[in-house]
């Protein structure tokens, strides 16, 4: 898209006071829920982010909104020099512009001269990043977490995810069961770490904290010219979560030179220094909060955050491709069966992994 003002965009631009002279919009990023757009001014400096919410995915948006304010306040009070990304008002005070018609809009200025990555990241790349999504989550500690709401309830709770799996493979039309028979019986064959899930949360020592809850390597913005990670994005799922969440969502995306959807299971493979590097990253700024379970967790979490993706791309094939974008017929298949070979390939190398981070998690 390059129009410069159809009526869609220029009544939310008017909403948010943005004066469009000279702006290009362009589609911005690979989310697979929201469709987020750059409004770029080929003559000066006011960028935009403009996101549509999807609110068959994010039914009440203006809890990502609400949560965003109680974030910002409390960064903006403890930690003025953090960059964080707050939205735009509305001219009449609203954080998020709403009509029946156009749906729910959020806008966010433009970080000038980043740049964020889909493909393979270096370890310092990786460093750099999850050091970001650490920073977060420590800069957080201290509010009141349980003022934060749940904006999609049950986000990360992998009992509910399994059941969904579950059901979806009692229901799945014969022609799909057949064609995902053998990434079933994988993920069935994995379910203890649905077990283990079960009793890391009985654990009081997994803390529940404020977590970003999507941090895959392309939500960190990096810096053109340092080549520094110096904000992350996508703050929808901001709400009260688990550090183990972040660090494997990290430890799934980050690990693979292979994008999640491959439909390659052989470029599915893990680097070990990249792996490395993200774990003390994250300690770099998470290292005094981490308890001891949460430590002995480190390399499991990466597990779950792979099995519990590889069951919902899984589930939503078998539901019919209801859930993430696809762009062909087998996007949601190919993605279950990436995530299911580099489960095995990280599971395979748990010990020489954990050896490599030792030092933060004995
Ligand atoms: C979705 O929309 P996006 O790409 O930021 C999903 C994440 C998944 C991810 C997989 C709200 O994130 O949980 O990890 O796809 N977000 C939601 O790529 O479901
Ligand atoms: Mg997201």
């Amino acid at each position: 898209m390059s129009e410069t003002r159809t009526p869609v965009l220029s009544t939310i631009c008017s909403a948010f006071g943005i004066a469009l002279n000279g702006h290009d919009c362009v589609p911005f990023g690979n989310g697979l829920i929201n469709q987020t757009l750059l409004l770029r001014n080929r003559h000066g400096d006011d960028h935009w982010i403009l996101q549509q919410v999807n609110t068959s995915v994010f039914k009440q948006p203006q809890l990502i909104a609400y949560n965003n304010y109680l974030a910002a306040e409390h960064l903006r009070n403890h930690h003025p020099e953090y960059r964080f990304m707050r939205g735009l008002r509305t001219t009449d005070g609203r954080d998020l512009f709403i009509s029946p018609e156009l749906g729910a809009w959020r806008v966010f200025p433009y970080f000038q001269n980043t740049v964020s990555y889909d493909g393979a990241v270096t370890p310092a790349q990786a460093r750099s990043a999850a050091q970001q999504f650490g920073r977060l989550t420590r800069n957080l500690d201290g509010v009141y977490v349980q003022a934060f709401k749940e904006i999609i309830p049950g986000f990360h709770d992998l009992e509910a995810r399994y059941s969904a799996f579950q059901k979806a493979v009692a229901q799945a039309p014969a022609d799909r069961s057949v064609r995902a028979k053998d990434a079933i019986t994988f993920y069935n064959g994995q379910a203890s770490i649905v077990q283990e899930y079960r009793v890391a949360m009985m654990d009081p020592e997994v803390r529940t904290r404020i977590t970003h809850n999507d941090t895959k390597v392309n939500n960190v913005l990096f810096d053109k010219d340092s080549g520094e990670a110096v904000c992350v994005v996508d703050l929808d799922t901001l709400m009260p979560g688990k550090a183990l969440f972040d660090l494997g969502d990290m430890i799934r995306t980050f690990i693979s030179p292979a994008p999640e959807d491959d439909p390659d299971p052989a470029h599915a493979e893990v680097n070990e220094d990249v792996f490395a590097a993200l774990v003390e990253g994250y300690f770099n700024e998470m290292a005094p909060l981490m308890s001891l379970s949460e430590r002995a967790l480190v390399h499991w979490c990466g597990q779950m955050l792979i099995y519990e993706q590889g069951i919902r791309f899984l589930t939503d094939y078998l539901n019919g491709d209801l859930y993430y974008r696809i762009d062909r017929p087998d996007h949601n298949l190919d993605r279950a069966h990436n995530q299911m070979h580099l489960l095995k390939r990280y599971t395979a190398l748990r010990r020489p992994l954990n050896d490599r981070i030792r030092h933060l998690i004995a």
